[in-house]
């Protein structure tokens, strides 16, 4: 839209009068930033209305993205962005004397989920919108996010996230669009005069679910979509039923908190109540919106997509069934012909025992209607396929089996897509993890490599390095960023790889600035940026970094006067608050940064910077600073990754396993690009099969590895005698089932060579440009573009490739 700077200020002080009855002067950052998001509202109200109407209008197909998690990250500026406001705005600001900076930094961030899955579907519904792509979001309102993580002693702590305190500018309550949902009780089927039969529920406890819309701004196209949220609440009394306060809270606490876990499939029934309480009230919602405009449910597969994110909403496939059979009289076969041709489903994890069951009486007892159609799923599932697969892979890969509702069989066998996230991960979902099923349904399967959205992850979170790509490119990667690897033109040009240098410095001295307000640490902006930032998971092995910072440690002790480039170790990480090594593990960094940090040996040789709270907005900051970016999980264990694109895209050179979108990124960059090391995801397996890995092998092997293993019960770190104990346990008596040992040495070769190279500025520049340069690949435009060919059957804007 069109806006100048004056028109902007007189509306911003209008708004401001209007709310707050007080001029400018009275008003704090969060009061202004609440004036902006309203008139932000404002602006884009029309185009909101107009995508809707045209949605109806040209009767187009719908895509829902069901995810139990969405990590939208602060939305001021991104929507400033896609409305093509933040020059007249930050302009405008300024004349009043104001910092955008400042009002955005105001903005809570709704910590809506955990970590990757959360964070790639606020990518996807930015990318939906931009590529103009009828796309809604659909999930949980949590009324608190994820915790809010600070350090006592070294110990993490959590402390609850309170990001609705003073209400959200962005959402708009709609209670005319509330739905019933319904738990427990009784239910019986009674035969109708047509033959059907239909349902009659009695002690259910039915819960109201409100629906809470937030706008999804399209880059630069007038295209708004639609994040909807669900909150649980009482049901209107009209018969005036008295709620006990038990009644209440067991309401309340449907929505309340997120889990803090992503880590395995917790079997609490609470976790249950959620999954499918946004599951139904999003298909209810679909197919009320739906039928407002078509004459029965036949055309539903040409009109509507559901997407199931990872199995948390895999219920909706259960519950579309219950709807069509007991709402819109479809016979089985009709229902479930329509549910498969909706549904689709993403796998993001390997591990087994994130793999989501549920106790078959658990289930039943909360969802007896549910409960019958899955035992119907299951039935036609055996009686089709056993003639052909025979019994033993049937029983194997049923919906219903050893007592348990096994979601991610349930979520394939009610779709027509399942895919994987990286072409590693696809390839072990086919022949590892769900083996059996691919057999029963290989043409279900496909790859979906993740993608990031490039508008939050470099042109607002890295401002410095946009405008220096606008005076070689031009602006056209902006809203194409495949255009990007224009940019390896420039690779012999010195004086260009000298401000991209500058770039770095300039975000370094950002970060290195927040370090040293929050931790009390001061940094060398000319030292190596060592970054790791992610969820902590012994698979993702952070240990395997703190073994380096030992050696690094160790070796200035020892060797004072062998000099190489100064470092800084920067972590960014949250454990789920149930993960007790998890938890041992920040404990044994935060013990070790201590020691290292204070050191007057160490001097500014050797830093370490473990930033709390760790989320979407510390990773703008964090980001956009790195020269080097950690990828270092087992190989076959990290689906895909996503930071690992983020911080390709800002410059940073990945220190990587060939794991998940690792080997991507590997091969779109170039080898000499990245630093590649440590076991193959089929060296892996090879010890899986022969079952001879003996991690105490390499422990006596290396006297470098064991110097570095002892310091963890030598008292050498001060402060982590439980902890280090207990690693060390875990590596040398439970022989290191992350395989860390072996992997040390050429993990260390590879940073050797880091602290080599970096001493080449020119030449590092280089690498950093091939990584920019091959970024766009990852774009989440593209990887949506090639869900809504491949899997939704949806038109969108095309995307030169
Ligand atoms: C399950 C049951 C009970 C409580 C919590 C959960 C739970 C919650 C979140 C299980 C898993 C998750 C999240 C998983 C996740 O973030 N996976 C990551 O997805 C990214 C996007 O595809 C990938 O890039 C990462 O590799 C993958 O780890």
């Amino acid at each position: 839209m069109k806006l100048t700077t004056a028109q902007f200020k007189t509306d911003f002080l209008a708004e401001i009068k209007t709310l707050y009855a007080t001029d400018l002067s009275d008003t704090s950052a969060f009061g202004q930033f609440v004036a902006l998001g309203h008139l932000l509202r404002r602006y884009d109200g029309p185009n909101w209305t107009r995508t809707s109407e045209r949605y109806r209008q040209d009767d187009v197909k719908q895509v829902y993205y069901f995810s139990i998690e969405f990590l939208p990250g602060r939305l001021l500026k991104s929507n400033l962005l896609n409305l093509g406001l933040m020059q007249p705005v930050r302009q405008g600001l300024q004349e009043l004397g104001l910092d955008l900076e400042n009002i955005s930094a105001a903005e809570p961030d709704p910590g809506l989920g955990n970590g990757g899955l959360g964070r790639l579907a606020a990518c996807y519904m930015d990318s939906m919108a931009s590529l103009g792509l009828a796309g809604n979001g659909n999930g949980i309102r949590y009324r608190y996010g994820l915790f809010k993580q600070v350090f006592m002693n070294g110990y993490q702590v959590e402390l609850p996230d309170d990001w609705l305190r003073n209400g959200d500018v962005w959402e708009i309550r709609r209670e005319n669009k509330a739905c019933l949902v319904r738990f427990g009780g009784n239910v019986w089927m009674t035969p109708q005069a047509d033959g059907s039969l239909k349902p009659t529920y009695e002690h259910t406890d039915d819960v109201l679910a409100v629906p809470y819309d937030t706008g999804m701004v399209g880059d630069h196209n007038g295209v708004t979509n639609t994040l909807r949220l669900w909150s649980a609440e009482l049901p209107p009394s009209a018969d005036q039923t008295y709620y006990s306060q038990a009644q209440r809270d067991r309401i309340d606490e449907i929505t309340k908190v997120l889990y803090p876990d992503d880590s395995n499939s917790a079997g609490q029934a609470l976790r249950l109540r959620q999954e499918y309480f946004f599951s139904s009230a999003g298909v209810q919602s679909i197919l009320r919106h739906y039928s407002l405009r078509h004459h029965g449910v036949r055309e539903l597969g040409q009109k509507i997509a559901i997407h199931i994110n990872d199995t948390h909403p895999t219920l909706v496939i259960p519950e579309l069934m219950r709807l069509l059979m007991d709402d819109h009289h479809c016979s089985w076969d009709v229902a479930w012909e329509l549910t498969r041709e909706v549904m689709s489903y993403t796998n993001h994890t390997i591990m087994q025992e994130a793999l989501e069951t549920w106790p078959i009486d658990m289930f039943k007892g909360l969802l007896p209607r549910l409960y019958q159609i899955v035992v119907e799923i299951d039935r036609h599932y055996r009686a089709d396929k056993t003639p052909i697969f025979g019994e033993a892979l049937v029983n194997r890969t049923a919906p219903l089996g050893n007592g348990q509702v096994r979601m991610a069989y349930l979520a394939v066998i009610g779709s027509h897509s399942v895919n994987g996230v990286a072409p590693l991960h696809t390839e072990l979902l086919k022949t590892d993890v769900l083996r059996d099923l691919y057999a029963v349904y290989p043409e279900r399967f496909n790859n979906k490599t993740n993608g990031i959205a490039t508008r939050r992850w470099v042109q607002i979170a890295n401002e410095p390095l946009a405008a220096l790509i606008d005076q070689k490119l031009g602006t056209e990667w902006r809203h194409e960023p495949s255009q990007l690897k224009l940019l390896g033109a420039y690779a012999t040009e010195p004086a260009f790889l000298k401000q991209l240098t500058a770039v770095k410095t300039k975000n370094k001295q950002a970060l290195a600035k927040y370090i040293q307000s929050e931790l009390g640490l001061t940094l060398r902006t000319d030292a190596i940026f060592d970054v790791q930032i992610k969820r902590l998971h012994a698979y993702k092995r952070q240990l395997l970094h703190v073994f380096e910072i030992i050696r690094e440690y160790l070796a200035i002790k020892e060797h004072p006067a062998q000099v190489e480039p100064p470092r800084v170790h920067i972590f960014g990480a949250k454990a789920a608050p149930s993960y007790h090594y998890a938890k041992s593990i920040i404990k044994l960094i935060n013990a070790l940064a201590d020691l290292v940090n204070h050191d007057p040996d160490i001097g500014d040789r050797l830093k370490v910077a473990f930033i709390p709270n760790y989320g979407v907005s510390l990773g703008e900051l964090i980001i956009p600073a790195a020269d080097v970016s950690e990828q270092i999980s087992t190989a076959s264990k990290e689906a895909s990754g996503t930071s690992n694109m983020k911080l390709m895209a800002n410059g940073a050179l990945s220190l990587a396993t060939r794991d998940g979108a690792n080997i991507d990124i590997i091969q779109a960059a170039g080898e000499a690009n990245e630093y590649p090391f440590g076991l193959s995801a089929k060296a892996v397996y090879g010890y899986y099969e022969r079952g001879d890995y003996h991690a105490a092998d390499f422990y006596q092997a290396d006297p470098e590895l064991k110097r570095v293993l002892d310091t963890l019960i030598d008292g050498t770190i001060p402060g982590v005698s439980t902890e280090g104990r207990e690693i060390y346990d875990s590596l040398l008596r439970y022989n290191d089932e992350f395989f860390v040992l072996a992997d040390y040495e050429s993990y260390i070769q590879q940073q050797r060579q880091i602290s080599h190279d970096f001493q080449d500025q020119r030449q590092w520049q280089q690498k950093a440009l091939a990584n920019i340069a091959a970024a766009g690949v990852f774009s989440a435009d593209l990887a949506v573009a090639r869900y809504a060919d491949d899997i939704w059957q949806m038109p969108h804007t095309p995307l030169k490739a």
